[in-house]
């Protein structure tokens, strides 16, 4: 991203910004927002309901405890919450076929063979967190809400995605206002298992650690508009990536709709593009898939290869 003269102009009175120089020190980096919580929030739709309030502390509870390298526990979830699941699930996976890309596709069916991906079952994210580190080196840990940007990206940065593990309201299966497991499970992981975007995730977050408060505001909206609401082409159509589209039915079928505008992908537009979080994007980003869909073969030497400018030539050009 373009530093700014107000950047350079400032640089003695800029305040050092923490950052986690090891794994372990993501235990500190739990710094939540309470915006959308459903006790604090009355459009939330849990908030008339004790009972999915407590419900929703005892999961968090979890969060709070853990510590970096411990197995996540897993979570014995009750009736009405699969219920919940398998709704969302079934109404997504027929999407799917002709709204995702390639690389969500394949993850999708990998994980329904291996990780307890069905529309009965809500796979737990220990073994989630196991299959993902075979294939990315991303791993999960539990984290009970919206985190702040700050302490989200810096754990990108360890490849690390902290992901809740409560589902939504019954009342609104198809929606949800902050994070849960329906969009941790179904929108991100999937595309985690792809090593181009795990690295792509991996360089947003080594962009972030100790940046200014400007800086974190930029790589955000980046983050939005790409690992959450992005698009690309791919085989002369174009197909959702972002984790925000592939777990909201709605807003899938509206981002590829005619209603929408849709702009090619520039790093220095989107980084300071609004946006706004209350109801579906009036704006996506269409990303030209060049890299991720070439075609490779591991039987015998590349016949093509990338030249990047330097060693962390993605995440210079991200700065
Ligand atoms: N917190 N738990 C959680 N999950 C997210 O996906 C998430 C977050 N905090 C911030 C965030 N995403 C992004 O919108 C960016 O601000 C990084
Ligand atoms: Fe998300």
């Amino acid at each position: 991203l373009k530093k700014s003269a107000e950047d350079v102009k400032t640089t003695k009175e800029v305040k050092f910004h923490w950052f986690p120089r090891k794994i372990a020190e993501l235990d500190k980096c739990h710094h939540l927002v309470t915006k959308f919580d459903p006790d604090l929030d009355q459009d939330h739709p849990g908030f008339t309901d004790p009972v999915y309030r407590k419900r929703r502390k005892m999961i968090g509870d979890i969060a709070f405890k853990y510590k970096q390298g411990e197995p996540i526990p897993r979570v014995e979830y009750m009736e009405e919450e699969i219920e919940t699941w398998c709704e969302v699930y079934s109404t997504l996976r027929d999407l799917y076929t002709t709204h995702a890309c390639s690389e969500h596709l394949e993850a999708f069916h990998l994980l329904e063979k291996h990780c307890g991906y069905s529309p009965d079952n809500i796979p737990q994210l220990e073994d989630v967190s196991r299959f993902l580190k075979e294939r990315t080196g991303f791993q999960l840990r539990p984290v009970a809400g919206l985190l702040s940007a700050r302490d989200f990206l810096a754990s990108l940065a360890f490849r690390v995605f902290q992901c809740t593990q409560y589902i939504r309201h019954a009342s609104s299966p198809m929606h949800s206002p902050e994070p849960d497991c329906v969009h941790e499970l179904l929108g991100h992981v999937p595309i985690l298992a792809d090593r181009t975007f795990a690295q792509f995730s991996q360089n947003i977050g080594l962009a972030s650690l100790g940046a200014s408060d400007e800086d974190i505001e930029k790589l955000s909206t980046l983050y939005w508009f790409t690992v959450e609401f992005g698009l690309c082409k791919q085989g002369g159509a174009v197909k959702a990536y972002g984790a925000g589209l592939l777990s909201s039915y709605g807003e899938l079928v509206h981002s590829l709709s005619d209603e929408p505008e849709r702009r090619e992908f520039d790093p220095d537009t989107v980084a300071v593009q609004p946006y706004q979080d209350q109801t579906y994007q009036p704006v996506y980003f269409v990303s030209e898939n060049t890299v991720a869909v070439q075609p490779y073969q591991d039987q015998t030497y590349q016949p093509v290869y990338f030249v990047s400018e330097s060693f962390s030539d993605t995440t210079e050009k991200l700065r």
